[in-house]
């Protein structure tokens, strides 16, 4: 058994798949045949890969397992001829695993969730939780159809969801607009059942209702309405289990709103759960005790890489914190950045995976080879990675995570900056554009510690004068660079979530200190 988990590390695939066994020979080939059979005692989701003497060997359970073999085959392929023959069997941990757009913040618009979208697929996750808090039509507009075009839009993204064998879950937020008692709830109940329609008339087929932030933790009208929209969809047929989120969606079980919710809504809808706190890791002991208090277990909606509470930080840190418990599902919150995010998913996609085989340092280190694949990017990447993970002192939620772990230097900082300067532009454009203010601010930053270490080390009195002024040369890059920064995100959002925008910061656990260090020796 042993073997077989090293061997599942060893041949690089991500996730890390459950059994890999090698056969004797080798593959000896870069091309190869394919050939498929369905099994019909495998899961759907389950799948065998046997590479043999150029021959690939699928058998599935479903079109799901069909097309997990497939993405772990394209991983494969280009090391294929170095590769002994294997056997590799392969299956999900968690069931329903996944992304929720569920930020407050400028929404990632339908060519970001596509790029998402893909990269799941990619990477097996598939479920994907429509909720960004500042679509005015799933929330303070929920009444209204979508305009034509944006109708149109999630014609494409249930497309591309279909393909990537991916469960796309549309959500209403309710909570604060729907009105309780007499004519005006016969009239939301009206407009509700309407706009549940044309969400389905467009293709949805799996729904969820959200009531976090907003209006009163009243458990019997939410079980009530929640059920309500439940019994209409499933008259309607084809529909998957709903997703509600509660008013008080963390805890510890311990709120009388989500004993009673757990007591009156229909035992098949799934109640998310954030962990202890509204940002927390995930924890067993907490899971089972909210388990018992909802009467089923929880669909997990982590608050992590989100930054909506502290906008003025990017997070690209390693996945760890979570603990395996019974879920009804898992998804990751990620943040406004949806191409930074992927080195969050692809933690999360692993974890949900495999949890057993789960090394999260490990995982962290590969991501950037998986995502960028320019080495030199890469390598730069994780460099800046490194120092964009903490969300910071004093942010809202008190949620910390590491930052600036292991030897690092200004120098080696400088360097990588200069390579995503350089490179980031023309080979990840969209990654360049989420995170040009970040870079350069870090980029300055290490300038300045550079600066400052040369300005302490020097004698004379004239040379410290010609450094302080280049240091302050650098504090104005610095300035402008975050000028610059909130006008861009300024522009690209609407008015109520500009205001929320903040500069950038990069570093603030070690390298930001250090600095403040060096300024006042
Ligand atoms: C919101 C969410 C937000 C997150 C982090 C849930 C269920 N709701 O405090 O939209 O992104 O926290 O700020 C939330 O987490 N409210």
């Amino acid at each position: 058994m042993i073997n077989i988990v090293l061997l599942s590390a060893a041949i690089g695939v991500y996730p890390v798949p459950k059994e890999v066994s090698e056969l004797p020979g080798s593959f000896g080939s870069e091309d190869y045949v394919v050939l498929s059979a369905v099994d019909e005692t495998m899961g759907p989701e389950e799948y065998s890969l046997t590479l043999t003497n150029g021959v690939a060997e699928i058998r599935a359970g479903g079109d799901s397992g069909a097309f997990y073999a497939r993405q772990t085959l394209n991983q494969l392929a280009p090391k294929l001829k170095e590769l002994p023959n294997l056997v590799i069997k392969d299956s999900p941990d968690i069931g329903l695993r996944g992304v929720v757009e569920g930020y407050y913040g400028r929404p990632w618009g339908t060519e970001g969730r596509i790029s998402t979208m893909e990269f799941m697929g990619r990477n097996k996750l598939n479920l994907f939780l429509y909720g960004p808090k500042d679509d005015p039509y799933h929330h303070e507009k929920w009444r209204e159809p979508y305009p034509e075009d944006e109708a149109k839009d999630f014609q494409r993204l249930l497309d591309v969801a279909r393909k990537n064998k991916i469960r796309f879950y549309w959500a209403i937020h309710l909570g604060g607009g729907f009105r309780k008692g007499g004519e005006a709830e016969r009239e939301d109940t009206e407009a509700l059942i309407r706009k549940l329609d044309a969400m389905y008339d467009l293709g949805v087929r799996a729904f969820a209702a959200f009531f976090d932030d907003f209006g009163d933790a009243d458990a019997e009208f939410h079980a009530k309405i929640c059920n309500l929209m439940w019994r209409h969809l499933e008259a309607k047929g084809g529909v998957f289990p709903m997703i509600m989120c509660p008013n008080v969606y963390w805890g510890r079980g311990e709120h009388a709103y989500t004993k009673t919710l757990g007591e009156k809504l229909d035992p098949k809808t799934m109640i998310i759960w954030t962990g202890r706190e509204v940002c927390y890791d995930i924890l067993s002991a907490d899971a089972q005790k909210v388990a018992r208090s909802y009467r089923r277990p929880p669909f997990v909606w982590w608050n992590w890489p989100v930054n909506d509470y502290c906008r003025s930080k990017v997070l690209m840190g390693r996945t760890y914190g979570l603990e395996r418990s019974e879920f009804s599902g898992f998804v990751t919150n990620p943040m406004e950045n949806c191409e930074a995010n992927k080195v969050a998913l692809f933690g999360v996609a692993d974890w949900c995976w495999n949890t057993g085989a789960f090394d999260s340092e490990q995982n962290w280190k590969d991501a950037f080879k998986a995502i960028y694949p320019d080495e030199e990017v890469a390598k730069a990447m994780k460099v800046f990675a490194t120092h964009n993970s903490d969300q910071a002192q004093g942010n809202s939620q008190g949620y910390r995570r590491e930052e600036s772990v292991g030897d690092w230097t200004f120098e080696e900082i400088v360097e990588a900056m200069d390579v995503l300067k350089r490179k980031l532009p023309m080979e990840e454009p969209k990654l360049w554009w989420e995170l040009e203010g970040w870079i350069n601010d870090l980029d300055c930053l290490a300038k300045m510690g550079l600066k400052l270490q040369a300005m302490n080390a020097a004698t004379g009195e004239l040379e410290r004068k010609h450094i302080r002024k280049e240091v302050q040369q650098l504090e104005e890059i610095r300035r402008e660079n975050a000028i610059k920064h909130v006008e861009k995100f300024r522009a690209a959002t609407f008015p109520n979530d500009a205001r929320q925008v903040k500069p950038p910061r990069t570093g603030t656990l070690a390298v930001e200190p250090e600095v403040e260090k060096l300024f006042r020796q």
